[in-house]
């Protein structure tokens, strides 16, 4: 049995038409079910179903073969033993750092609102800025509203969340999109299933291109 991890919400999306080319669709929704393996009309592969920032401690752990993550939850996690073969070119979005719309550009010390604290901590450190970083879990944009923060790190799409709250983009941190993670024993074990099933998503992104 092969298990993919993938989380729900816009990765699950985008990452389902890919996955049905290769054969494999889960035999109950997701988003109405209430399970968190789902068999799939393959009966080699299963899905489960866990929080994006989840997928990476899975496949590490050898619990999941494969995980599909976003870069930014990579980069974040950290971990020195997952493969990142692939990737798949999906949920792309943009991290960057905002601030309110009529903020001055920043300069000196910084107070930075964020979920990613080792990104934010390295991005401001390359730039020589001296940043304090305050780590949230969500809500990032309430942050310079209410003063708790002179800028936020975070991913942006359409900006229409940005914009609402009176924020705007200031520097691009670096383009996020979503990879196939592999745990690196599994692939050194060159396990036949594994490596097979990493062919049929190499090949698959392939055709999806042409
Ligand atoms: O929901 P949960 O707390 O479990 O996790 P999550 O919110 O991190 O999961 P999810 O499904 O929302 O996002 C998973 C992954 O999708 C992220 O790790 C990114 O790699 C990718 N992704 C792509 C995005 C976006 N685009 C995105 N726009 N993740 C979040 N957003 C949010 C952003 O944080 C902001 O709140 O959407 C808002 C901005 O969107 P715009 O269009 O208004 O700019
Ligand atoms: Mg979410």
């Amino acid at each position: 049995m092969i298990t993919i991890a993938v989380s729900k919400g816009r990765i699950y999306e985008e990452a389902l038409p890919l996955l049905a080319k290769m054969g494999i669709e889960p035999i109950d929704n997701p988003e109405t079910s209430r399970k968190l393996i789902l068999p799939t009309t393959r009966e080699d592969v299963q899905l489960i179903i866990i929080r994006a920032t989840d997928v990476p401690t899975f496949v590490e752990y050898g619990a999941a073969d494969f995980g599909i993550a976003g870069k930014d939850v990579l980069l974040e996690h950290g971990s020195e033993n997952l493969y990142e073969p692939i990737d798949l070119n999906i949920a792309c979005c943009k991290l960057m750092t905002a601030a309110h719309k009529d903020a001055p550009p920043i300069s000196g010390r910084v107070r930075v609102a964020t979920k990613y604290v080792t990104i934010a901590q390295q991005y401001f450190a390359s730039l020589g800025i001296q940043a304090e970083i305050i780590k949230l879990y969500g809500s990032m944009e309430l942050a310079p509203l209410v003063g708790l923060a002179d800028c936020i790190v975070d991913l942006v799409d359409t900006g229409n969340t940005l914009r609402a709250n009176q924020l705007e983009p200031r520097e691009l941190i670096m383009h996020i999109s979503s990879r196939l993670v592999v745990n690196k024993a599994a692939m050194k074990m060159k396990n036949a299933a594994v490596a097979a099933l990493l062919t049929q998503f190499e090949q698959t992104l392939i055709e999806n291109h042409s």
